[in-house]
């Protein structure tokens, strides 16, 4: 840690947001007084969101765990804890464990975590060192972006887009199920450049929220339907003569299959589909077979649903239709993460592992605690609240209330999750820790080095692993690296060409570098074929239609709204419920509901409603308008229970998995609501 107690420190912003923001932190007395933007941040210019800003609040919060607990009340919302010491702390934790091991085997253990910290050494480094080595069961990470993921990677290849800072060339924006005000807001900064210079911007969404409102058109759409009107574009593209026919014979597979398949889509039926006027089919197509360079930042709204993998699969095609991707500020971002991926092996070490073991996908832990067979008798969570953003979550809580369940949870707060474990270990926030981040939107790595001293007694992820490792009497060279042995070997990565000069050193010098990703379209991709995948044989081979198609979602029951449980603009997931600041500017949950269900219900705007299925039940505060159809209510935010509150959505939310990627599928759920 810096000893400096005074000055201004850089930063960089440690939440799962893509803009990964260059920061300044002020410090006076040795505490963090203030966080700001860092001006000379290329992408992020000086500009932070209000959360982060806030975020002292949270880092000084009072409610911040100390010391390490152990319960001695009952399981869940009363639990009450004592203080306990580290020592005791990591003796209880791995004599049970090492019990387990015995008479249980491995993996009767489950590592449960995601991202409440981006830092890549603290969440995909020694935890996951520590867990091979044990021979634990293997979590799948696809809470989050699984489903798209996977569906752009059949056309794309990986994780390959534009570079958004190119996106300030752009004419025209399609922000496609991203409510990118709150969720990418330096995407808008970079649109609205463009937009100075004539660039138009259409957003299509299920919901009119800040982003809508931003746009230049903005188009409602039914939830679930993407892939129909992507279809229904490619129709007119290929009947009117729109597309790039050099671009399609050079750089993809399938055009002329694609050219067939698209003529069943035509645009009456898209209308009918996805509820969009034929005639703004038309124009959205035109404008797009039109326009150049256009750019679509694909969100991840559209792919938590049952069709999620094949939508973005299917939008992930239109660059590729009029050439997009050789022009600079043209074609798409779903996500960045390939070109500046590090050397995981290196960094996770799966050799580690003696044994293969089970996997067991996140969005199902209610069913993994309470049907698996062998049976898990061990959870540890770090980096995610999953009582309050995994679905299911009534099924989530009642297995996490089995007694014979022993759970430790190491966070910065005594989350919902927390109050169900046997103990409860504190979190440094990432400002105390040294880690390196890399973007999964633009093209920057970046270092942090501690400004501040350990909150309390708390310990940094990979400090807990350490010890956890020693205990347990763990020998392996690798799970004592130091923290900047990790970095090092992470970056060094002779796979990756574009991290070449971006070493320990360098970052250290410089606080964050870009990538030397090659400007503008390589021709040269990760699919099976190099090319842009139109047609792919490797989705045929797996059983999903080999061309992009639109599969309806499976209606799960006859209830009359489509639920959408969004995030907000103030959390970022659940991060920040839990800090009075935030949830002041947040104000209260809110359910968005069309004017004439409303009335058809006689909901009066501002009352609360019981929205209901067969999952569970919440009540929500009724905002009426348009800005959602008929049968959809929205909601935003994962919001922490206050006492009598039932605000918690994803009691409501499916634990069915997506097409692909095991990805969730939190917007695909239907709810009753009635007057309370
Ligand atoms: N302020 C804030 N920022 C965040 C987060 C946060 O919680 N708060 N979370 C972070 C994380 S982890 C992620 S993954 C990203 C997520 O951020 P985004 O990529 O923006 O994704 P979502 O907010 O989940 O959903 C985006 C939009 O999809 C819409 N939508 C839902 N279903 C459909 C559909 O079928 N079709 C269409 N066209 N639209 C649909 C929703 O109404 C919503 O406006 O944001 C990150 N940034
Ligand atoms: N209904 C609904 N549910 C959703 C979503 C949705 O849109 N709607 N979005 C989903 C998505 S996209 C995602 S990514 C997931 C996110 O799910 P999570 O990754 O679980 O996100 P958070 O709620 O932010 O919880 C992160 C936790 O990590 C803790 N933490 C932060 N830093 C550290 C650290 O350094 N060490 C340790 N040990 N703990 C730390 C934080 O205090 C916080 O409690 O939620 C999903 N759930
Ligand atoms: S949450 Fe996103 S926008 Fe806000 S400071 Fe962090 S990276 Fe920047
Ligand atoms: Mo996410």
């Amino acid at each position: 840690m810096t000893e400096q107690q005074q000055g201004i420190f850089p930063a960089v912003c440690p939440l799962d947001c893509p803009d990964q923001c260059g920061l300044l932190l002020h410090k006076q007395d040795g505490k963090i007084v203030k966080i700001e933007g860092d001006p000379d941040h290329p992408v992020t210019q000086g500009a932070i969101c209000n959360k982060v800003r806030n975020m002292t609040a949270r880092i000084y919060d009072d409610k911040r765990l100390q010391y390490p607990m152990k319960r001695v009340g009952p399981k869940g919302e009363e639990s009450r804890f004592e203080r306990i010491s580290w020592d005791e702390a990591l003796e209880i934790i791995t004599a049970r464990w090492k019990e387990l091991i015995d008479k249980e085997g491995p993996e009767s253990i489950l590592p449960y975590s995601f991202y409440g910290n981006m830092g890549r050494i603290g969440t995909e480094g020694m935890d996951r060192r520590f867990f091979h080595r044990m021979g634990a069961s293997r979590l799948m990470y696809a809470i989050c972006e699984a489903a798209g993921t996977e569906g752009y990677k059949y056309t794309m290849g990986g994780s390959y887009g534009t570079d958004p800072e190119e996106t300030v060339h752009t004419k025209l924006f399609i922000m496609w199920g991203i409510n990118a005000v709150s969720t990418n807001m330096h995407q808008v900064m970079l649109a609205e450049k463009a937009r100075k210079n004539g660039a138009q911007i259409i957003v299509i969404d299920a919901h009119k929220n800040h982003t809508g409102r931003w746009a230049d058109w903005f188009i409602p759409i039914l939830p679930g339907t993407d892939a129909a009107l992507a279809l229904g574009i490619m129709h007119i593209l290929f009947a009117e003569n729109l597309t790039d026919q050099a671009f399609l014979e050079q750089y993809t597979v399938g055009h002329e299959e694609l050219r067939e398949h698209v003529k069943q889509y035509d645009p009456a039926n898209v209308a009918a589909i996805t509820g969009v006027p034929v005639e703004d089919i038309y124009r959205l197509a035109r404008l797009y077979g039109q326009t150049s360079p256009s750019f679509i930042r694909i969100g991840n709204g559209i792919q938590h649903h049952d069709n999620g993998g094949m939508c973005v699969r299917t939008i992930a095609c239109l660059p590729a239709l009029t050439g997009q991707w050789l022009h600079q500020g043209g074609g798409a971002i779903k996500g960045n993460g390939s070109h500046l991926e590090h050397n995981i092996p290196a960094l996770q070490r799966p050799d580690l592992r003696s044994e293969p073991a089970r996997q067991i996908n996140m969005n199902l832990l209610g069913s993994a605690l309470l049907e698996l067979d062998p049976p898990i008798h061990a959870l540890y969570v770090y980096n995610s609240n999953p009582a309050l953003v995994a679905p299911h979550a009534n099924k989530v809580k009642e297995g996490l209330e089995r007694e014979d369940l022993f759970t430790v949870v190491h966070d910065l707060f005594l989350t919902e999750t927390a109050k169900y474990a046997d103990i409860v270990l504190p979190a440094t926030s990432s400002f105390e820790n040294t880690d390196f981040y890399r973007s999964y939107w633009h093209h920057y790595v970046h270092l942090q080095l501690p400004v501040i001293a350990p909150y309390g007694e708390s310990k940094a992820n990979v400090d807990v692993f350490r010890l956890l490792a020693e205990k347990m009497g763990y020998e392996e060279e690798a799970l004592k690296d130091s923290d900047e042995d990790m970095v090092r070997q992470a970056l060094d990565h002779p796979g990756n060409p574009a991290l070449a000069n971006i070493t320990y050193e360098a970052l250290v010098d410089k606080g964050f570098m870009k990538a030397a990703v090659k400007p503008l379209f390589s021709g040269e991709l990760r699919t099976p074929s190099g090319k842009i995948e139109l047609y792919s044989a490797e989705m045929a081979s797996k059983g999903y239609p080999a061309l992009p198609t639109y599969i309806p979602l499976p209606q799960e029951s006859e209830l009359p709204f489509m639920f959408i449980p969004a995030p907000n603009h103030n959390f970022l997931n659940s991060t920040f419920a839990h800090n009075e600041k935030h949830v002041r500017m947040e104000k209260i949950p809110k359910l968005h509901m069309h004017e004439d269900d409303a009335a058809a219900l006689g909901l009066i705007n501002g009352e609360l409603a019981r929205v209901w299925n067969e999952r569970g039940e919440c009540e929500l505060t009724v905002i009426i308008g348009q800005d959602v159809r008929r049968g959809v209510v929205v909601s935003q935010g994962l919001w922490a229970d206050s006492p009598g509150s039932k605000t918690r959505v994803n009691v409501l939310t499916p634990d069915r998995v997506a097409d692909m990627g095991g990805g969730a599928t939190f917007f695909s759920g239907r709810v009753g609501v009635e007057k309370l």
